[in-house]
């Protein structure tokens, strides 16, 4: 399989190819792609030195798959282009999620919606996909009403510009004046401020998660409201989710279903203090829920705490899962016209 990856030099690129490399991917032949800037740098992916090309030259080497995290305006422009050859896009961008025709795939959820017409595929919103993993299994259970979630969001998900930004602040250095991604100091500061603000006063980041979920439950008929908050924390998302059902349910048919969900990991025992937490999930690929238990203000009302690397199955593991789903569905590959 001829793998490019495009945005090859930012975070998400970094640990694509990690996370390719772990999931032993069918790669034979690697190509990095970024910007003009980063052109000729080397990359290195399973002991083999690659160069880093632009996106032109990339569309000409005619690779079976091109899994982008480059953001929305380069998706925009450039799927199409490689989609075009018959290149399969797995994008990471919100460029294509809410487009009726492209699909919004987490592989243990929807997968097996995909089929040889779907040449540029969504990827969801990490904080999406990491919720909407955990709800699934108990939507189609229980009949999702509505949803009440906040996040507590690592700066990794603004990319190396928040990195550095934190790493600068946390060294005691003044970030005023400079061209940081937030507003605010992040070290020792929470920022209720996620993406951009909308004519709604809520963000974008917050709206993602209203419309990304309705659109892979296939239920626009879920209320849902959402707040979104940076936090000073490097190894993933949290999130504290409210949910209220149509039929009634125990928190042991709960644990049952998200424990035989593939992909999820329960890690529930307050006794022992046991619950997902960023520290503990960072660098791995599942999605961590704890803290189940009832809402005893409502009627069918359940809460959960849900935690996983943003990163990773936020971003490049969710990609490569679906790059994995193609090739094992010959949706992709030598051989294969679209
Ligand atoms: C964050 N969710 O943590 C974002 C990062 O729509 O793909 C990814 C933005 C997106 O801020």
């Amino acid at each position: 399989m001829k793998v490019a990856v495009v945005g090859a030099t930012g975070l998400v690129g970094g640990v694509m190819f990690q996370v390719l490399q772990e999931h032993n991917f069918p790669v034979t032949e690697m190509i990095p792609v970024a910007s003009e800037r980063s052109v000729g740098k080397q990359i290195e992916y399973c002991g083999k030195s690659y160069t880093v090309v632009g996106l032109r030259t990339a569309v000409e080497m005619r690779p079976d798959v091109a899994i982008f995290s480059a953001g929305g305006s380069i998706s925009l422009e450039w799927a199409p282009k490689f989609a075009e050859i018959g290149t399969v896009v797995v994008d990471n961008s919100s460029a294509w999620r809410m487009d009726p025709t492209k699909k919004l795939i987490i592989p243990e959820v929807n997968a097996s919606e995909l089929t040889e017409r779907d040449l540029i595929i969504a990827n969801p919103n990490c904080s999406t996909i990491q919720l909407v993993l955990a709800l699934a299994p108990l939507h189609k259970a229980f009949g999702i009403k509505r949803l009440v979630i906040s996040t507590y969001q690592s700066f990794t998900g603004t990319g190396v510009p928040a990195v550095n930004q934190y790493e600068a602040e946390k060294r005691g250095e003044d970030t005023s004046g400079t061209d940081r991604p937030y507003s605010y100091p992040i070290f020792e500061n929470c920022i209720p401020h996620c993406d951009v603000f909308l004519n709604n006063d809520y963000t974008k980041e917050e709206m993602k998660l209203v419309h990304e979920t309705r659109k892979i439950l296939g239920d626009d008929s879920i209320a849902i409201t959402a707040t979104a908050v940076r936090v000073p924390v490097h190894g993933g998302h949290s999130e504290s989710v409210n949910v209220e059902f149509h039929r009634p349910f125990t928190v042991a048919k709960v644990r049952e279903l998200l424990t035989a969900t593939p992909g999820i990991v329960v890690q529930d025992d307050v006794k022992n203090n046991v619950y997902p937490m960023p520290l503990l999930a960072k660098h791995k690929d599942e999605v961590f829920v704890g803290r189940i238990r009832r809402d005893e203000s409502i009627e069918n009302g359940l809460n959960l705490w849900v935690v996983a690397d943003n990163l990773r199955k936020g971003a490049a593991t969710n990609a490569v899962q679906i790059a994995t789903y193609l090739a094992a569905n010959k949706l992709i590959g030598p051989g294969v016209t679209a």
